[in-house]
């Protein structure tokens, strides 16, 4: 849970609770590469932000830097290492004891698109603070958060999907093609060159370049500035921001936000009463708005 430090004028200082979350992966000697569990955990630790409801921002960043040569990452993705035939599946006996797969709840599968989806359909604000290398499926997972946020120093993101084999044709390429445009989405994947923060601010795929050391601070001011603003539309504008791209999906989404503050209504109210009480509904006291 993240606190804003308040500094007044005579120079007292205090501190509040802000409705945000930290997340960070935290297996920075792989450059926070991701397995199943890791997966797992991300999912729980989001949906439990997205269930809490005074949380409205989560920050997505990787711990580090590496204690073997001190490279900075947020995430570099699919474990290569635990990525079988039939995908990332991994033997949790051999990482966690026979009563893993019990105790954690995991498949033993690499579950980040739901993830993915998760980020991209809860009704509050995810920001990826890039605060080192983004990589193959964690450059996706920066694309696929609200906003980012890229630490001018080590910041450095690269598409490696191609070059492992794999592909992330979803929100990762697609969405990436809306930031970036198609033809530079196309050489971000096709190439898998390295590129800078300042590039990805260039070409729109990052909000903020910020030094390094204000990257967390920067990111708790956007959430503070966030926390000022009516919970309500700043769903409905995320929702309405998905809408189109993600297609009748999208329109569900949105539409159960709709339902949600239409049940709010005495008119709502006056069609379960009349069901409940087993009388016709008055709809008289509701003219049609102009
Ligand atoms: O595409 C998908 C999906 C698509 C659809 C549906 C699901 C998907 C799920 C996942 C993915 C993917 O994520 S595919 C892409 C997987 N990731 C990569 O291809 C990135 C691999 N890593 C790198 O290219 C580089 O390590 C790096 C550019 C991120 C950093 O380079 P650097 O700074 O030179 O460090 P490096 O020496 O390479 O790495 C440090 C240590 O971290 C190495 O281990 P060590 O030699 O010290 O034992 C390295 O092996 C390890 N490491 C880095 N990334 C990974 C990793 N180990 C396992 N998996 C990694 N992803």
């Amino acid at each position: 849970r993240a606190v804003e430090r308040i500094e007044s004028a005579d120079g007292e200082r205090t501190e509040r609770d802000l409705p945000t979350v930290r997340i960070a992966f935290d297996r920075p000697e792989v450059r926070n590469a991701f397995r199943p569990h890791t997966v797992d955990e991300l999912y729980r630790a989001l949906d439990h932000a997205r269930l809490d409801t005074g949380v409205g921002v989560i920050l997505l960043t990787g711990n580090g830097p590496s204690p073997k040569d001190g490279g900075h990452s947020y995430c570099s993705g699919g474990d290569q290492r635990i990525r079988g035939r039939a995908g990332y599946e991994y033997s949790a006996e051999e990482a966690y004891g026979e009563t893993a797969q019990v105790r954690t709840g995991s498949s033993g599968r690499l579950h980040v698109l739901e993830v993915q989806r998760l980020m991209r359909t809860m009704g509050k604000v995810v920001i990826s603070l890039v605060n080192g290398w983004a990589a193959g499926g964690g450059h996706s997972l920066h694309v696929v958060s609200d906003l980012s946020i890229a630490s001018r120093e080590h910041a450095r993101f690269m598409q490696t999907d191609a070059n492992v084999g794999s592909f992330d044709g979803g929100f990762g390429s697609a969405y990436l093609a809306k930031q970036v445009g198609q033809k530079r989405a196309r050489e971000i994947f096709f190439l898998a060159e390295e590129y800078s923060a300042q590039d990805a601010y260039d070409w729109g795929a990052v909000n903020r370049v910020v030094d390094h050391a204000r990257l967390e601070d920067v990111a708790l001011e956007m959430a503070a500035r966030i926390a000022t603003k009516s919970p309500q539309a700043i769903r409905m504008l995320k929702f309405a921001f998905n809408l189109a791209d993600d297609g009748l999906m999208g329109q569900q989404v949105f539409a159960g936000e709709a339902t949600r503050l239409a049940y709010m209504t005495d008119e709502a109210a006056e069609g379960r009463d009349a069901f409940l009480e087993k009388r016709d509904p008055d709809w008289s006291a509701f003219p049609h708005p102009q």
